[in-house]
């Protein structure tokens, strides 16, 4: 069943909670556009047309930053293109780890083209069926304080479906140059000697 929750309000009040060891893999399009209006913070790794690699890039990243918390933030359409790394996930179980997928039961950024989850797929019941212990659906307002716990506090992986409703809103664009991006993204982590630069 479809979501009413809005994106925007969820990913504003979820991102208020963070801090400087708080690090953002956003899905590519609306996930982006939502991660960088709640702040285009340089802890933000905003994926742009790479459809699929938010999870694996986020499980990486979460294995190479133990001390750090990883906050993957994404769409069901890009969920739906990288089931297996649930799996990798669930193997690799990082503590400090968690998935949030929006939930918006289509490819809102292509026109609005239904995903599987408008029919019969559950992404939080495939998330445990991979071996993701954590998993579970958020639907309404009063489950979003629990929700933010969750995904800051609890030990990972966490997985999180939010059901929410289709819109089509205002574009708020991170860094589209990837060289650039990812270098601010070093940098924000490693300090200054950690920019290559270059395209
Ligand atoms: C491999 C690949 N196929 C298709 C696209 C085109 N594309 C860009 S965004 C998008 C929809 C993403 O849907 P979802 O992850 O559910 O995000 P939403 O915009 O609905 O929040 C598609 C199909 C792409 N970038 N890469």
């Amino acid at each position: 069943m479809a979501g009413f929750l809005h994106r925007r309000d969820v990913v504003k009040t979820l991102l208020a909670r963070r801090n400087a060891d708080t690090l953002v893999v956003a899905g590519l399009g609306s996930s982006a556009w939502d991660v960088t209006a709640a702040g285009n913070d340089d802890r933000n790794f905003c994926l742009i047309g790479a459809m699929g690699l938010t999870v694996p890039i986020g499980l990486g990243l979460a294995e190479a930053q133990h001390d750090k918390r990883i906050l993957v933030i994404t769409g069901d359409g890009d969920m739906l293109m990288s089931l297996g790394a649930l799996a990798t996930v669930a193997q690799v179980r990082p503590r400090n780890f968690a998935i949030i997928v929006l939930d918006n039961e289509c490819f809102g950024e292509t026109g609005g083209q239904p995903t599987h989850t408008a029919g019969v797929a559950d992404l939080a019941a495939i998330a445990r069926g991979a071996g993701i212990e954590d998993t579970g659906e958020i639907r309404e307002q009063g489950e979003i304080d629990a929700l933010i716990a969750d995904v800051y506090d609890a030990p990972g992986p966490v997985f999180r479906t939010v059901k929410i409703a289709y819109e089509t809103l205002e574009d708020f664009k991170p860094p589209l140059d990837g060289a650039y991006a990812k270098d601010r993204f070093r940098v924000a982590l490693l300090g200054a000697k950690a920019a290559v630069g270059g395209a």
